[in-house]
């Protein structure tokens, strides 16, 4: 989509509230028919605290320069407020600094507690902003546990964030977050440590598919951004030489089917008496009809 059509964002966020926390069939009438091109994605995970939002302003800037006529919309997953899909003030602030840039649309939700980690209906909305014809969606999530893996399956580049003082913890991310990542950042450059991590990173770091895994540093100033924003595009020239877009299209539409049909049951199964008594075959069964009733 050109800028030269101004962002509806109160239309947005509207749509996006209520797909949030609508039941499936309710998604489906929003999202199911809809041909809109996919957005390029860019996941940017990493610990909690670890300057994500930051670097993500940094970033969205760069990408959103003058020259740029492009659309792109910001989806902050915030694992700390409950059902209210606030931000929370942090992110607010940061946020705010470039809230008004043309181009850009920012939303923060919270995760509902999805198991994940991930708010267990993030491709829904991210399919929804690909209906108003972003060209690229940058996802934020807190990588713990699962989350990263999940995240890893939604978006075209994983940027794994990891500050100076996760000290130890780059052994125990070796074996999670950091084999998912396509991108790694060492953040808060000016901190010490900043060097001697980037070094350790690249001494576990192997190649992923073939490629090696890029070690960055940035910092809130804005020292490595370019080189970032750089290392993101030449990922997705990568991607899309190695990975035919039908193919993409289709784990995504496996993943999207799978989220739905998961929630599906579990509402299901919250809102219909009875099906689990008996044994497991008269559950399964009646499970089954229940959910061919929508
Ligand atoms: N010294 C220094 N501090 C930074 C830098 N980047 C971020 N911070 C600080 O680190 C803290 C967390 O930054 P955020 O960008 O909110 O980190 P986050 O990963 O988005 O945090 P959550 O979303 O709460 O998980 C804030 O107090 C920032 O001011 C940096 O480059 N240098
Ligand atoms: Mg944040």
């Amino acid at each position: 989509m050109s800028r030269q059509t101004p962002l509806n964002r109160r239309q947005i966020s509207r749509e996006l509230t209520r797909i949030a926390n609508a039941p499936v069939c309710e998604v489906l009438d929003t999202i199911g028919d809809s041909q809109a091109p996919a957005a390029f994605r860019i996941g940017v995970t990493g610990p909690p605290g670890g300057g994500k939002s930051t670097l993500i302003n940094a970033l969205v800037k760069e990408r959103l320069g003058e020259a740029s006529d492009s659309t792109l919309a910001v989806l902050a997953i915030d694992p700390s407020s409950p059902v209210t899909g606030g931000a929370i003030l942090g992110d607010r602030i940061r946020m705010d600094a470039i809230a008004d840039l043309p181009g850009l649309y920012l939303r923060s939700l919270s995760s509902r507690g999805a198991r994940n980690g991930l708010c267990d209906n993030v491709v829904d909305l991210m399919t929804l902003l690909e209906t108003h014809g972003f060209d690229e969606i940058v996802l934020e999530t807190v990588g713990v546990g699962q989350s990263e893996v999940a995240a890893h399956e939604v978006v075209d580049t994983l940027v794994v964030i990891v500050p100076p003082d996760a000290g130890d913890s780059v052994q125990t991310m070796k074996s999670g977050i950091l084999e998912m990542a396509d991108i790694v950042v060492v953040t808060k450059a000016d901190q010490p440590g900043a060097q001697r991590m980037t070094s350790d990173l690249v001494a576990v770091l192997g190649k992923r598919d073939g490629r090696d895994v890029p070690v960055l540093q940035t910092d809130a100033a804005g020292a490595g951004i370019a080189a970032l924003s750089a290392a993101i595009d030449t990922h997705r020239a990568w991607v899309t030489q190695n990975h035919p877009e039908a193919l993409t299209r289709e784990s995504r539409r496996r993943y999207h089917l799978q989220a739905l049909i998961e929630r599906q049951v579990q509402d299901t199964l919250k809102s219909k008496e009875g099906i689990l008594s008996g044994t497991l075959n008269t559950s399964y069964d009646r499970l089954l009809a229940a959910l061919r009733a929508y």
